[in-house]
């Protein structure tokens, strides 16, 4: 792995492994932090206490590398409680030039202690479970950061530190991805220095998330590899289900439950209810769904682990020899996107399994909108379309039309893993991890741009709501852009004018007693007022009313749309797909 490393990126990872020290770094940060540093409990795990009760015993074992410092009087956002400031007009300029700089209210952050306790968000019998910790393999946790705020940083670590078991935790590693800020490089040092455990490498340059990661797991000396995002809080209990899982099937890939942290409060916004898992839409981009009934019926019980054909990407614990043999990650994707669902599609292709556990729930911030430039992300997803998607990458294609011309790189190291791990081709993973995902037909000549011939340049237009929500607007004519996403629609063998870009999936429709078309959830067997029939002509014929649809200058709000009208030989009522502009 180093080699590869150092062959794929020439970094000389400068490693600090630092040592404790009693100071306790930069003079300017000390306020916020406790006065005195609580002694390490490690010395006292190991040691068999004679004549201890069980629940003695599995208290020692349980003691996490630091205890939890008790809250101070009225401390804000403790147990995860929102927190709004009531701030004069300078306070109120501080805290929004530090979202503008973070796209997270760190100027409030700054204000809410290391080592706040959280809520109890975990399904009630996650407490009852009993962890055979000594037999339990250890972790190195890893977190690669870039820029990151102080106080978020540090209360990862502090999290990690003061909920994980110190008898399986042997480290975490930080890693700098060539962080440009002051307060990450001496100040973050001397901190550290410190803590029991804590470990900082730095690239020495940019390397992006997933070679950052790789550094970091290139000197880790644990036997299971845990990887955090840099803002993040572990709720209580949520190392040992993770770590017990891979010790009981080593090739599974286990994540935490991912709970919300809101980036301007911290609320903790976790429940204790069923876990969503992860899934994908057709543009590549990752999105979250419900348990599907078959898994439900597979797990014994509510606190089984789930099944999921993705992955959020940031927050799981895998086996480090087992990481390495199925290639640990595609060292030719840069900064961030795509790595996720190159890593998940890997998995279970390749005989591996991803898995969501119950009882291990982890916070983390999402910010208000991207901090830094994510524009590698398509190169990334197309490299993972390249080397698992077989002809399915096809479909990603048509939606995204910037894809099929982004140069990629070379991936045929990846290719020849594939075939060195016989992985099983993209089909097998649709039919049997994620067969709730609908693909589409793209019949040639039936997907793309839905152009009128008689008002020439336009092309139907959909809106949704919200990114989550698809359904309630009208249909539109526009004018036609090329670009895919809006004016992406599909023609099915079910007769349904489909808009299947992304998640949800919607189809076209005519609410009783109107003349326009409306948005639907589409069905398996479509209804007849989702039902059109594209005809030789070029006519498109609506069933249920049976009418034609007709390209209309002046709609009814005033701007051009598809209308119903009695069906004539009009140009404006005739209609071809276009691929592309
Ligand atoms: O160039 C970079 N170098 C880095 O070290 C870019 C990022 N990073 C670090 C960064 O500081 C952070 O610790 O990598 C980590 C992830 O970056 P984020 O926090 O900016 O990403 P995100 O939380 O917005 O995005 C999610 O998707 C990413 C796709 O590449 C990664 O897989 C993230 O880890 C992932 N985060 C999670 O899964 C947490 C839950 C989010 C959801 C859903
Ligand atoms: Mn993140």
């Amino acid at each position: 792995l180093l080699a590869l490393l150092a062959a794929a990126t020439a970094t000389v990872a400068l490693a600090l492994v630092l040592q404790r020290s009693s100071d306790w770094g930069p003079e300017a940060l000390a306020p916020r932090l406790p006065a005195q540093q609580p002694e390490p409990a490690g010395a006292r795990v190991g040691a068999p206490q004679p004549g201890e009760s069980a629940e003695e015993r599995l208290q020692r074992l349980r003691r996490p590398v630091y205890p939890r410092p008790p809250p101070e009087p009225g401390a804000l956002g403790d147990l995860g409680r929102a927190v709004r400031l009531e701030l004069d007009e300078a306070g109120k300029k501080l805290q929004e030039e530090s979202i503008q700089r973070h796209q997270i209210n760190i100027y409030l952050s700054d204000r809410i202690s290391l080592h706040r306790r959280l809520p109890e968000r975990w399904h009630p019998l996650c407490k009852e479970k009993k962890y055979d910790y000594e037999n339990l393999p250890k972790t190195s946790v890893i977190i690669a950061f870039y820029n990151e705020a102080w106080s978020t940083l540090l209360r990862t670590v502090y999290s990690v530190l003061e909920t994980s078991p110190d008898i399986l935790l042997k480290e975490i590693i930080l890693v700098d991805d060539y962080s440009d800020r002051e307060h990450l490089k001496e100040p973050l040092e001397n901190h550290l220095s410190g803590l029991h455990k804590v470990r900082l490498i730095r690239a020495n340059k940019r390397e992006g998330l997933v070679r950052a990661r790789l550094l970091g797991a290139s000197i880790a000396t644990g036997e299971i590899l845990t990887f955090l995002d840099c803002h993040c809080e572990c709720h209580e209990g949520w190392l040992e289900p993770l770590l017990e899982r891979i010790h009981e099937e080593e090739s599974a890939v286990v994540c935490p439950v991912i709970d919300v942290i809101d980036w301007n409060t911290f609320e903790y916004l976790g429940n204790s209810g069923e876990p969503q898992i992860g899934g994908f839409d057709w543009r590549l981009v990752f999105i979250w769904n419900v348990v599907p009934e078959k898994e439900q019926k597979r797990r014994s019980s509510k606190i089984d682990v789930i099944r999921s054909p993705t992955m959020a990407g940031g927050l799981f614990a895998v086996n480090k020899k087992y990481f390495e043999y199925l290639g640990s990650y595609d060292t030719g994707m840069e900064v961030w996107g795509g790595e996720n669902l190159e890593f998940s599609f890997r998995i279970w292709q390749c005989g591996g399994s991803l898995e969501i556990h119950p009882c291990s729930h982890v916070g983390h911030v999402f910010p208000k909108q991207a901090p830094y430039s994510r524009s590698k992300a398509l190169a990334n997803c197309v490299r993972a379309a390249e080397v698992w998607m077989d002809e399915y990458k096809e479909i990603y294609y048509h939606r995204n039309m910037h894809a099929r011309k982004e140069p990629y790189g070379d991936i045929t190291e990846r290719q020849q893993l594939r075939a060195k791990l016989r992985c099983k081709d993209f089909r097998w993973f649709l039919e049997h991890v994620y067969p709730e995902l609908h693909v589409p037909e793209d019949r040639p000549g039936y997907f793309g741009m839905l152009v009128s011939r008689g008002m020439a340049d336009y092309c139907f237009d959909y809106n949704p709501p919200s990114e989550s929500e698809v359904t309630g607007n009208q249909v539109i004519l526009y004018l036609c852009h090329g670009m895919g996403q809006n004016q992406f629609f599909e023609y099915t063998s079910h007769n349904e004018i489909r808009y299947n870009t992304r998640h949800p999936e919607a189809c076209v429709a005519v609410d009783g007693g109107t003349d326009h078309l409306t948005m639907h959830l589409c069905y398996k067997n479509p209804p007849e007022n989702q039902k059109f029939i594209f005809k030789e002509d070029g006519s498109i014929f609506h069933v249920q009313s049976k009418k034609c649809l007709q390209a209309e200058p002046n709609a009814s709000n005033g701007s051009p749309a598809p209308l119903l009208r009695t069906c004539t030989n009009s140009e404006y009522q005739r209609w071809f797909f276009k691929e592309r502009s």
